[in-house]
């Protein structure tokens, strides 16, 4: 299909050739044409599998100062004769009309090609299940403590200056202290959430400047906490028998080694009151075989009740795990509590499989 525009409005001027050979054209004879003439070229594909370069008249430019009937009827012939299909078409909102339609399509077929070229990028990786917000210097839920604002572990450490997140009737919670002195107050928090605590390394000496009014050679200087409590927010919750026998986990993950990378000692939470020794029914054992078999029991002195498990740890107790020299294969042993950067990590996962929080702390002893 060819447009060729005249009823008298348009020049008897026909482009040389007029596209028996070369592509059908759409002419329209300006008042002047422009020199060089301006040439629209159409990509082809459209109007059938011709090209369609179009003259177009520099504006403004009176279109009804040309042209006579004669030139409608002459290129009519003219297309009979050559039997080309021509479509006579009126006026210049016609022409663009057409230009409008056919610049649409071709802006359609460029997307689809870019579509083509550059299909998209996948979609991102499932956004992390929400876990509750992390909170600093907070208190241990009442149920955690002994009634009177302390855990239930030990005696008269202050249920205050804990970070945790709590979720329902969980409660996920740790806390740094000077060992039988001051509580330690987080440094910062990092980009991924990870709390980050500094403290003195090597072994517990006097230190009143943080409360600490005894020397012990055979505990670090710094002691880490955690409390898991399934009744917080009471009343309701489950008992850790329950919670523990149904499927819910409690994960501690200790790291042991002081470069800036991790290695777990993971221990988690069993329902055990044969072998639990101190005021909670729970004890932990190896979550995995990275140094101990997995299900060895590590620790059953844990503070607690029906509805919580706490503790604290040391990094005395686990300082032959500790490699002490990391540009040498191999662990090689050294004094307690070692300067370096000691991850620790605390989980709640329910009986449906989901984390219910994830407290991520980081130790810096220096
Ligand atoms: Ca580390
Ligand atoms: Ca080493």
């Amino acid at each position: 299909m060819g447009y060729l525009f005249d009823k008298g409005r348009f020049g008897p001027y026909l482009p040389y050739d007029f596209g028996w050979h070369s592509p059908p054209f759409v002419f329209v004879e300006p008042c002047i044409l422009p020199t060089p003439p301006v040439w629209w070229e159409l990509p082809w594909g459209f109007l059938g599998t011709k090209a369609l370069p179009l003259f177009y008249p520099t504006p403004p430019c009176d279109f009804g100062h040309y042209g006579g009937g004669g030139s409608a009827q002459l290129l009519a012939e003219i297309a009979d004769l050559k039997h080309i299909n021509i479509e006579l078409r009126d006026d210049i909102a016609d022409l663009t009309h057409d230009i409008q339609v056919l610049t649409t399509a071709v802006h359609d077929l460029e997307e689809q090609i870019d579509d083509l070229l550059h299909p998209p990028p996948p979609p991102p990786p499932p956004l992390e299940p929400d876990l509750p917000v992390i909170q600093l210097n907070a208190t241990l839920d009442i149920t955690a403590t002994k009634g009177n604002g302390t855990w239930i572990n030990g005696s008269g450490i202050p249920a205050t200056g804990v970070i945790k997140q709590v979720d329902g009737h969980s409660e996920n919670a740790e806390m740094f202290t000077y060992r039988n002195g001051n509580t330690i107050q987080p440094f910062g928090v990092d980009q991924d959430g990870v709390v980050i605590f500094h403290g003195p390394d090597g072994p517990q000496v006097v230190d009143p400047a943080h409360g600490v009014s005894s020397a012990n050679a055979a505990r670090g200087a710094v002691a880490q906490g955690f409390s898991f409590d399934t009744g917080a927010n009471a009343p309701g919750g489950m008992a850790q028998q329950a919670f523990l026998t149904a499927g819910g986990q409690e994960f501690v993950y200790i790291d042991l080694d002081p470069t800036s990378g991790v290695s777990n000692l993971a221990l988690r939470a069993e329902y055990d009151p044969i072998h639990a020794t101190g005021s909670s029914p729970v004890v932990f054992v190896a979550a995995d075989s990275l140094y101990f078999p997995e299900g060895t029991i590590l620790v059953n002195d844990n503070a607690g009740n029906d509805f919580v498990v706490q503790n604290f740890t040391n990094l005395a107790f686990f300082n032959s795990l500790i490699d002490h020299d990391p540009n040498v294969a191999g662990v090689q042993g050294g004094p307690i509590a070692p300067a370096g950067t000691y991850d620790f990590e605390t989980v709640m996962v329910n009986i449906n499989g989901q984390v219910l929080s994830d407290v991520h702390s980081q130790l810096i002893l220096a």
